[in-house]
């Protein structure tokens, strides 16, 4: 049994927890745009709180295939208020970022996890998080950058690759201090669906590496690719069948865009396992 020892609490990983995103971005793949306005992502966050979400991941930046990097001081701006106003409420917040001055900051703003879609692969961003002792996501991508991350989809055995990689990175961040790893086989970080499938399926293997386990499959495209669902906000569906089938391999804490649909499948499932 996993917890996460957080700054103002002690958050228990089992039964497994919910995460809502929140994207204070223009150009995010399935909410872009919608939540620019700090006041609207605050209240968006609140309510993903008031659904169950245990977690409130704000990102500034987007990563999906090919989007356009954005500079420290521009990501700052987009993601600090949203911070500021969850965290006086009082709502757990991660900051989704690869940047460690942005991760610093909102550190200073209350936010209390670090989540690294790069896996801690800016040395300064491993001292900051072994300084702040906070819990961190160490996330697989299999280079570091978004923009060209699909020309990188290429593996032996994709799961073994990923374990391979993760527990590299694991070993890394431990040498610098870091004491609460979580770690994300990374669904759709340069990954093609046939990768994607077997992460999931597989995902005892990353469970096995004895961390808390996170995924992120909402409304990605390898779902839409098997359900016919063009448009990311009708992924809804195969996004809980995928996080059911995850949460039953070991998943601890999943990444999700529609909070009270998982929490009440999260409910039945577990109903149905005691
Ligand atoms: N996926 C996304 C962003 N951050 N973090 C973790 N740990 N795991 C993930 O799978 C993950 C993540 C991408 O999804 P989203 O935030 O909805 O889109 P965008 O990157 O376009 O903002």
């Amino acid at each position: 049994m996993f917890d996460l020892h957080l700054p103002s609490q002690t958050l228990r990983l089992d039964p497994p927890i919910v995460m809502g995103v929140v994207n204070v971005t223009p150009d995010s793949f399935s909410d872009g745009g919608r939540f620019r306005d700090p006041d609207l992502a605050v209240a968006h966050g609140l309510s993903l709180a008031a659904q169950g979400a245990a977690i409130v991941d704000v990102g500034g930046e987007s990563t999906r295939p090919g989007a356009e990097p954005v500079g420290v001081e521009e990501e700052l701006r987009r993601v600090l208020r949203v911070i500021d106003g969850l965290v006086a409420r009082h709502i757990v917040v991660s900051v989704d970022t690869r940047h460690a001055p942005v991760a610093q900051r909102a550190l200073d703003h209350g936010a209390s996890i670090i989540n690294d879609i790069s896996g801690l692969r800016d040395p300064a961003m491993r001292s900051l998080a072994a300084r702040a002792g906070v819990p961190v996501v160490i996330m697989h991508m299999p280079n570091d950058d978004p923009a060209t991350m699909q020309q990188f989809a290429r593996y032996g055995d994709v799961v073994a690759d990923v374990v391979g990689a993760l527990r590299r990175q694991i070993a890394t961040a431990q040498a610098a201090g870091v004491e609460q790893i979580i770690v994300d086989p990374g669904i759709g970080f340069g990954k093609t669906t046939a990768h994607n499938l077997a992460l999931i399926r597989r995902l005892d293997e990353i469970a096995a590496l004895g961390r808390p386990v996170m995924v992120g499959v909402s409304r990605k495209r390898f779902i839409g690719q098997i359900t016919g669902d063009d448009e990311p906000s009708g992924r809804l569906a195969g996004t809980l069948a995928a996080n059911l089938a995850a949460v039953a391999r070991g998943a601890h804490i999943i990444r999700v865009h529609e909070v009270a649909p998982h929490v009440h499948a999260l409910r039945m499932w577990r109903a149905l396992n005691e």
